[in-house]
């Protein structure tokens, strides 16, 4: 039997690097006894990071998907992985789960990441828990972390849990809403309740008050009940703290020590009780351009999924993982992919713990489940039965920061590299390969260095192809600044018919992002109608390489003054050619210049950086729009600058900000180049069209 949606709960498990969310989720596989011996991250043998990359690297690198049975209710967990080269795992993640479990160290407290995954979160005014980890180091401070994230967060923070003891003197758990408390367990085995110690009695005195206060702001009715009678039983403080969460009005906090298997239990306890249900989720179905529907994940209705991630398995073949929206789904199910229209069989459903698959024979409203080999669908597809219609939409990707062009060292490997590189995309919907018809180049682009590299890494180990990288090409433009008139007369005579054609032009400078527009203003009969595209032809091909550095031109507007036709000698090719050189010689007169890319980046440092991060921007010809203090410490810096100066800004900002400051980006508009940058440009393009020529 299928487990039903109110017996469901799926948890996005988040936060900086190495908080410890991987070990959490080893250890509540192990408290929910779905292994019998939690690894550490260190021996490669977790359930959660089981990428080859992963056990190499020892961090998380995409979404792992897990699941035990806690007090008859099936917790899915989604581990994502803390480093900003994969935001977009996190991404998915957070799009199919009804809260999020944000994992902060006891030392630590509030890093980067931390409060980049908050905003997330807040996007989507999502429900959320925070897991204090590590709670047995040295200066591990779990009230100073609780206050670091009140400082930060604009939010009732309400301790469900508390340590006894901290840094070496820790000895677990107390849990509030139970009145229990949970001692370290031995090496390799289980958390059990304990009566409270009496030497923690005042601490459980001092946690409680807060926690039946807010449970009472959860609800009304709580509310009235706790001024008249001046407390609240354990059901009415379980009743308000889950409707707390639920509303996204209080933020539970619990804490442990995962890697001692402690604080797992309450936590469990917690998850399974108090957490969000799958019904809270909604989705909006676009059927068609105006029809749009609010559509509740419930189990009562036709069959319809969200494909949220897709990997290609070594054993099984493509694997699509998906939450069921809306009914339920039996293995051989018809399915309809609403991209394709077309009609296919599920195939067999399976559950997945890690890269461990097992065969279920249903699946229910608000499950994350797999299945295999369907052939046409990607991520971000929809599946629905032939009754009803859906059609979600896709998941919001951040865009790339960081772009390398590539090549295969030897021919032959490079129509291989081209199609190892898109299955890649196909999986990462945040890795893009596209080829650049202008400079020849095939570039990748991903979100951080680190992204890249492990692509290509494992396409080198695996494939034995060896593979170039450098800085990509920027994609200049030119344009003209002031109008400028031109004659050309194009006349040919080499014996039989002669080729004559004569234009006369005036060409203009147009607003920014106009590309181009043509005008014939031409009184009389001075030149056919019928020569008039062989015109606009030749104005084109002027355009494709402007008279600078060869560059594509933009936002150049033409008039057709006036011209001369021969009754014999004319034709549309002696017109192209006349029209173009006139374009060229326009364009010489018309105050050129080299036009380059500028970005918009948003970019996110702790305090201590600014001053570097703000004077490498000014030297990167940057200009600081604004900076917005994103609470204690975290600065978010607005700007803009040349793409040209931001083709290793990924590397360098992390080597700037000890690996901690991170970007966001994206193209904003083109900018005329001065001075000796102009001429640099020029220089390279003058240079590199001889070398090629040299060929
Ligand atoms: N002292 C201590 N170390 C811990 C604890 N939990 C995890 N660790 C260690 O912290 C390191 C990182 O743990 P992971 O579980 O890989 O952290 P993560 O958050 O999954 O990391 P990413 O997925 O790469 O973001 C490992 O060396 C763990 O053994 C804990 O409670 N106490
Ligand atoms: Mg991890």
């Amino acid at each position: 039997m299928a487990f039903t949606t109110d017996k469901i709960r799926n948890i996005a498990i988040t936060g900086h690097v190495a908080t410890g969310k991987t070990t959490l989720v080893e250890h509540l596989l192990f408290a929910g006894g779905v292994i019998s011996k939690a690894e550490p991250v260190e021996s490669g043998r977790t359930v959660s990071d089981s990428l080859e990359e992963e056990i190499n690297q020892k961090i998380s690198i995409k979404t792992s998907l897990t699941h035990l049975v806690w007090e008859g209710v099936k917790i899915n967990f989604l581990d994502t992985p803390g480093s900003a080269d994969f935001a977009g795992e996190v991404v998915a993640a957070l799009r199919v789960a009804e809260s999020a479990l944000v994992v902060v160290g006891a030392k630590a407290g509030v890093q980067i990441e931390t409060i980049k995954t908050w905003r997330r979160l807040d996007g989507g005014n999502m429900p959320r828990m925070v897991f204090v980890n590590k709670m047995e180091r040295d200066q591990a401070d779990f009230k100073k972390v609780l206050e670091d994230l009140k400082a930060r967060f604009n939010k009732p923070f309400v301790p469900i849990c508390v340590p006894m003891g901290t840094g070496p003197d820790y000895r677990g758990v107390l849990n509030l809403i139970e009145e229990k408390a949970y001692f370290i367990p031995k090496a390799g085995e289980k958390e059990t309740a304990a009566d409270i110690p009496a030497d923690q009695k005042s601490l459980i005195d001092d946690y409680r008050e807060l926690l039946i206060e807010s449970a009472a702001e959860g609800d009304d009715e709580l509310l009235n009940k706790f001024f008249d009678a001046g407390t609240l039983s354990p059901d009415e403080v379980k009743k308000g703290i889950s409707e707390g969460i639920t509303n996204n009005k209080i933020v539970p906090v619990l804490c442990g020590a995962s890697n001692l298997n402690s604080g797992v239990t309450a936590l469990l306890d917690f998850i399974a009780q108090e957490a969000p249900t799958p019904a809270i989720h909604t989705e909006i179905s676009k059927t068609g351009a105006n029809a749009e529907e609010t559509v509740t994940v419930n189990q009562e209705a036709p069959f319809s999924a969200f494909v949220f991630k897709t990997t290609i398995d070594q054993f099984s073949g493509q694997l699509s993982f998906l939450k069921v929206i809306t009914g339920r789904l039996s293995a051989d199910s018809d399915i309809i992919n609403a991209r394709e229209g077309k009609k296919g069989k599920s195939g067999k459903i399976y559950e997945c713990q890690g890269k461990k698959l097992s065969e279920v024979s249903e699946t229910c409203a608000g499950d994350l489940c797999v299945l295999a080999k369907l052939t046409v669908t990607h991520t971000n597809d929809t599946l629905h039965a032939a009754d009803k219609a859906a059609a979600y939409p896709p998941l919001a990707l951040p865009a790339p920061v960081h772009a390398v062009a590539v090549a295969a060292k030897v021919k032959k490997d490079e129509d291989k590299l081209a199609q190892l590189l898109q299955k890649v995309a196909e999986e990462d919907k945040t890795f893009q390969v596209s080829f650049n018809t202008e400079t020849k180049e095939t570039v990748i682009a991903g979100m951080g260095e680190l992204q890249i590299n492990m692509i290509l890494s494992k396409i080198r180990d695996s494939q034995k192809i060896e593979i170039d990288t450098k800085i990509p090409q920027v994609a200049y433009r030119e344009t003209i600044t002031k109008q400028a008139d031109s004659l050309y007369r194009h006349k040919k005579q080499t014996g039989g018919h002669g080729q004559f054609a004569e234009v006369s032009i005036q060409a203009k400078a147009l607003p920014r992002g106009q590309y181009y527009s043509f005008e014939n203003a031409i009184r009389g009969m001075a030149v056919s109608k019928g020569y008039i595209p062989g015109i606009e032809k030749g104005l084109h091909e002027a355009m494709e390489h402007g008279v600078l550095a060869g560059y594509p031109v933009m936002d150049v507007g033409v008039t057709l003054l006036d011209g001369k036709e021969h009754p014999v000698d004319s034709s549309e090719m002696a017109f192209k050619l006349a029209s173009r050189e006139a374009l060229k010689a326009a364009m010489e007169k018309a105050g050129p210049v080299i036009l380059e890319p500028v970005m918009r980046l948003s970019v996110f440092v702790e305090e201590q950086y600014m001053g570097d991060v703000l004077s490498d921007l000014s030297s990167r010809r940057g200009r600081v729009h604004g900076q917005d203090q994103l609470g204690g410490g975290i600065v978010e810096v607005r700007a803009e600058a040349p793409q040209a100066e931001l083709l290793r800004y990924a590397i360098d900002l992390k080597a700037m900000t000890s690996g901690t400051g991170t970007f966001e980006t994206e193209f904003d508009h083109y900018s005329p180049v001065q001075g000796k940058h102009a001429e640099d440009i020029i220089k390279a393009a003058k240079e590199g069209a001889a070398g090629a020529e040299g060929h």
